[in-house]
């Protein structure tokens, strides 16, 4: 039987006259993959509820951060507990130190964090910090990666190798973006020619460790590695930006996983547990150049939010004390990007696919997929197609070609057989 979605239309409609596209965040307007968003009332588990009552099997997670699932039980208790004793208060809290000790001890570089309350202010606060530290303009970032949308970051790429970034949005000067050079992801040649047109005056690297930003797109054999030596030679600072990855692909994200260490590692959805958290760290020599301690101008009315912190040390507990979660997650991720895939061949649909632990992304293109060039030859009409037919049979993928899917320690066998059941479904519908 067709789901209706009239209550989500309705209040889509409402939505729309108080808000921009009726939406507090772009994508989840659902615009490039041709129809309406739906509005969400409820999360349990791997399940969430739109306003009609339809259920779903969520591969969003909020964007990364629910690896425990929907509404899990430790997060929910820690925060009403938090609550019941104020909000915030401006103030220092002991719950600051508590999250900072947990995410200090997955971070071997890590000697100080800094918690603000979005991924966006988390890079842009290590950038400043980066530029404060080694007195340099430049900063390198890639293409197809996104790193929030302060504006020396919002820069579309152009071709050459060191493309002087072209703004990507509108109301950014080039001026504020002048310094901000775009390169292909996974080409080592191009990093190695931007340092030697720019010898001394980088002073940071931004990087996504494995992509989510333009669908999960991991890093080639050698590649970050090529970015740890290059910076080091340079005395450059390589971030790694683990809004995404971190405490997702390992307890000690991206970095545990590939073996490099960064300069400073940035992060996000997962400390925060579902509510408002980032944060920067790395070693005190650098982060002590914050204030109050240093010149490097940094503040936030609710950093460290009390509730936040709860929610954030309950998600990051459980994970430290269930490290077999992630051996788990890979096993059930692999299951079901296989069938997926093992379903798109059996009908004849041109798919390929990338991942890493439990994001992963289905490309319609032939691929390989492995940088934004490559990315961007992908099917989206194919895709939106897809997307469709997957939530008309309780399926909720990321509403974008261009992100990455999660799976989380709430998903079940039978989450897995009905996502592959409703592929085979759908590529049939993509294949007619
Ligand atoms: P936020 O400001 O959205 O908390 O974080 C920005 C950010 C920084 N770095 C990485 C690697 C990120 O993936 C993000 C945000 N991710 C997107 C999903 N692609 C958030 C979803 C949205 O924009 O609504």
């Amino acid at each position: 039987m067709a789901r209706t979605t009239e209550q989500s239309r309705r209040l889509q409609q409402r939505a729309e006259k108080l808000i921009p596209g009726g939406v507090n965040s772009p994508v989840r307007a659902f615009r490039s993959v041709g129809c309406d968003p739906l509005h969400i009332v409820r999360g349990e588990g791997s399940h969430i509820w739109d306003a009609d009552g339809n259920q779903y099997v969520d591969y969003i997670g909020s964007w990364g951060p629910l690896i425990l699932g929907h509404a899990a039980p430790a997060v929910i208790e820690a925060v009403i507990a938090a609550a019941r004793n104020g909000t915030s208060f401006g103030a220092s809290t002991p719950a600051e130190a508590d999250l900072a000790e947990l995410v200090i001890s997955a971070f071997p570089h890590m000697q100080k964090v800094r918690f603000v309350s979005s991924g966006t202010e988390a890079t842009m606060s290590a950038i400043r910090l980066a530029r404060g530290y080694t007195q340099r303009k430049y900063i390198v970032k890639f293409e197809g990666c996104y790193h929030g949308h302060s504006d020396a970051l919002l820069v579309k790429a152009g071709s050459g190798i060191a493309t002087l970034g072209i703004p990507g949005s509108a109301g950014v000067p080039e001026e504020f973006t002048q310094f901000t050079l775009a390169l292909p992801y996974n080409d080592v040649n191009a990093i190695e020619r931007v340092f030697d047109k720019f010898k001394r005056q980088i002073a940071c690297v931004i990087v996504e460790p494995v992509v989510g930003n333009m669908g999960c797109v991991p890093p080639s054999a050698g590649y970050l590695e090529a970015l740890r030596v290059i910076t080091k030679r340079d005395q450059s600072l390589l971030i790694f930006d683990e809004v995404m990855t971190g405490f997702r692909l390992a307890y000690g994200g991206a970095q545990e996983l590939y073996g490099i260490e960064p300069d400073l590692t940035t992060m996000g959805k997962i400390i925060g547990g579902g509510l408002p958290v980032g944060a920067y760290g790395g070693p005190s020599e650098i982060m002590d150049l914050i204030a109050p301690l240093g010149p490097v101008y940094q503040a936030g009315t609710l950093s460290g939010n009390p509730l936040a912190m709860a929610a954030g040390y309950a998600t990051l507990s459980y994970l430290r004390e269930h490290k077999e979660i992630y051996a788990k997650l890979d096993t059930i991720a692999a299951e079901v990007v296989a069938g997926v895939a093992a379903a798109a061949r059996s009908a004849g649909v041109t798919l390929c696919h990338n991942r890493v632990g439990s994001m992963f992304t289905w490309f319609f293109a032939k691929g390989p997929v492995s940088d934004w060039t490559s990315a961007a030859k992908s099917d989206t009409a194919a895709f939106g197609g897809f997307f469709r037919a997957m939530l008309e049979n309780g399926i909720y993928l990321p509403p974008s070609q261009f992100e990455a899917a999660f799976l989380g320690a709430a998903h079940t066998k039978q989450d897995v057989d009905q996502t592959i059941a409703a592929a085979k479904h759908a590529f049939a519908t993509v294949a007619a």
